[in-house]
């Protein structure tokens, strides 16, 4: 088990604990520790096989009862206070955590209550009219509550491209390992780089199916085999995520990859441009008559049907057949041309690490620079910075600065904020301080459901103010948990225009905010873009490739992304607007 799924059990331990007795010391004290585990380098099972419980017990927060936990579940991957408390309180907690405005407290509630154990129970009471009369409830959050039911239904079922892309590489690689495997490829909405993924599908070319299937049906993660064939086998894993796989021909693999890789649409207008030819175009290859003309490589069979090589984030039948057609694809931001990141937190708030050990990983990751962009004030719960604070932050960046200098280091730490947009649209930071920053970034973290015209005229506010430089994360949505703010995306890419304001594709995997649609609407409009990490952690800057992801799906080139620019271009377009 890696830290992360540690703490995912700590946590919930926690959360059962305050279902059980309320908001409790040893309630928090899981809490925190799961918080503790989730930021740990050092993967904690090699912690204790290096020193043990003593080891365990060194952690900041772990005492003897969270030491013994921790210990059972290194050792039999499971927590007996975990199950114990599952059977005690049978209620779905993950599910009813996940709806929005619902938390351990709220839920205790519900269940003392009314005996809500799950969404089902929920959204009948919901409807019911029996949550409003709750201490602590009103009609509002009951509202709010029916909203986030039908919005958890909506998701329902796909996951994150961030928690299954890397499990998949993966797979690739361990089938690469296998006897006779010559390709290992995933294919679906993965290659596709959409933002959730219903299934995995994986293509296998190999001298010999029958190892591939044996290796794919044991996996240890597997938990259901739902089929298996000689040449196609899908599986359900624990963590609920499908995985289909075929083993095809090698003459075939270019055709099925590109079948197997969609999107339907795009693969439908293929196959019409095949038909016209006098061709057709199948998952075996692309045929005249009997003759196969393409098959072995994807290239091979663009270049049949008289098309350009379209990237797999364009094929959504959004326009990129025809332009492939004329030879007129767009040139898009590369994985590699990213030079710097304009979103970062540090240890000054909610950040993990510090500005030097953030300013080393964003070095390691191939950057020039780095803005550290800590929140402001409003946000005291994450000690977000005041006006003394934030000043000096921006010394500690001058001496990071001089030490990278004095150690022969380009790389180059800016000083900027997120400063929280208040709710009549204000800035969280008084003029004085925002002139100072070499980056303002603004975004929303509060308000978020204020009525649409309301909402429109409190961004636009924000984004127009002369200090601001880019809008962050500017729908503040959380894929499959909170839904996006509602605003006149029109109107505000309007102002952003005429103010110059970036507006920013923040690269969490739950964020990825913009979405492809807006992002081309900027594109459209030559609306500038910065792909930022929103690192709160120094291995986060891995995720900027999600957000150069999204950017390639809607269209991005490298002159429309401002951080795939030298410091000084970069900096001159945003003090140009300003
Ligand atoms: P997902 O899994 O919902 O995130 O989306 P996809 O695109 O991975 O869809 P999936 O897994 O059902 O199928 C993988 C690809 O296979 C899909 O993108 C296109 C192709 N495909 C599957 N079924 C059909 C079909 O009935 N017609 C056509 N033209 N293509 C299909
Ligand atoms: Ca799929
Ligand atoms: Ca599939
Ligand atoms: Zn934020």
């Amino acid at each position: 088990m890696d830290n992360g799924q540690i703490a995912r059990v700590i946590r919930e331990v926690g959360e059962y604990i305050q279902v059980d007795e309320g908001l409790s010391f040893r309630a928090r004290a899981y809490d925190r520790a799961a918080e503790t585990i989730e930021s740990l380098v050092e993967p904690l099972t090699d912690t204790y096989a290096k020193g043990g419980m003593t080891a365990l017990m060194g952690i900041k927060g772990i005492g003897r009862g969270l030491g013994d936990a921790l210990e059972e579940i290194i050792t039999t991957g499971k927590s007996s206070l975990h199950e114990e408390l599952k059977r005690a309180l049978p209620i779905d907690l993950p599910a009813l955590n996940s709806v929005q405005g619902l938390g351990p407290q709220k839920i205790r509630v519900l269940y003392k209550e009314l005996k809500i154990k799950n969404l089902e129970d929920l959204e009948r009471a919901a409807t019911a009219g029996q949550i409003r009369v709750l201490t602590g409830f009103g009609e509002k959050s009951e509202e709010k509550i029916l909203r986030g039911v039908e919005f958890l239904k909506r998701g329902a079922g796909r996951m994150l491209l961030g928690d299954v892309l890397p499990w998949g590489r993966n797979l690739e690689k361990e089938l690469l390992k296998l006897k006779g495997v010559r390709k290992a490829t995933l294919a679906g909405s993965a290659r596709r780089r959409r933002e959730t993924v219903g299934d995995l599908d994986m293509l296998v070319v190999a001298d010999d199916a029958s190892p591939v299937m044996d290796y794919f049906i044991a996996m240890p993660d597997v938990e259901e085999i739902l089929a298996n064939g000689p040449t196609k086998s899908a599986v359900r894993l624990k963590n609920g995520l499908q995985v289909d796989l075929r083993v095809v021909p090698a003459e075939s693999y270019g055709a099925a990859l590109n079948y197997f890789t969609g999107s339907r649409d795009h693969n439908i207008v293929l196959r019409q441009i095949a038909q016209d030819k006098g061709l057709k175009l199948n998952e075996y290859g692309l045929f005249h008559g009997d003759v196969a003309i393409a098959g072995f490589t994807e290239e091979g069979i663009y270049a049949a049907l008289g098309l350009e090589f379209v990237p797999p984030e364009l094929r959504e039948n959004g326009g990129e057949v025809e332009l492939a057609r004329d030879s007129a694809l767009p040139v898009l931001i590369g994985y590699s041309d990213l030079c710097g990141d304009l979103q970062v937190q540090t240890s000054w708030t909610d950040g993990v690490h510090s500005i030097d050990e953030m300013a080393e990983a964003a070095m390691a990751a191939g950057l020039d620079y780095m803005v550290v962009t800590d929140h402001t004030k409003r946000l005291a719960m994450m000690g977000g910075l005041d006006e003394k604070k934030i000043r000096l932050q921006m010394k500690e960046i001058d001496a990071v600065n001089e030490r990278l200098m004095s150690a022969g280091k380009k790389f180059k730490v800016l000083k900027g904020s997120e400063c929280d947009i208040l709710k009549d649209g204000s800035l969280d930071l008084p003029d004085d301080v925002l002139c100072e920053l070499d980056v303002v970034g603004v975004s929303i973290h509060s308000y978020f459901d204020l009525p649409r015209d309301e909402q429109t005229t409190r961004v636009i506010k924000a984004i127009t103010n002369p200090h601001a430089d880019i809008f962050f994360h500017p729908t503040a949505r959380k894929i499959n948990a909170r839904p996006a703010c509602d605003f006149d995306m029109e109107a505000v890419l309007d102002a952003a225009a005429k103010a110059g304001t970036v507006m920013e594709v923040d690269a969490f995997p739950d964020r990825l905010d913009l979405s492809a649609e807006y992002i081309r609407m900027c594109v459209k409009r030559g609306i500038k873009l910065a792909i930022d990490s929103d690192a709160h952690d120094r291995a986060h800057f891995s995720v900027l490739e999600y957000g150069i992801a999204q950017a390639r799906r809607g269209w991005a080139q490298k002159e429309d992304i401002v951080n795939a620019w030298p410091v000084e271009k970069m900096l001159g377009m945003l003090k140009k607007s300003a």
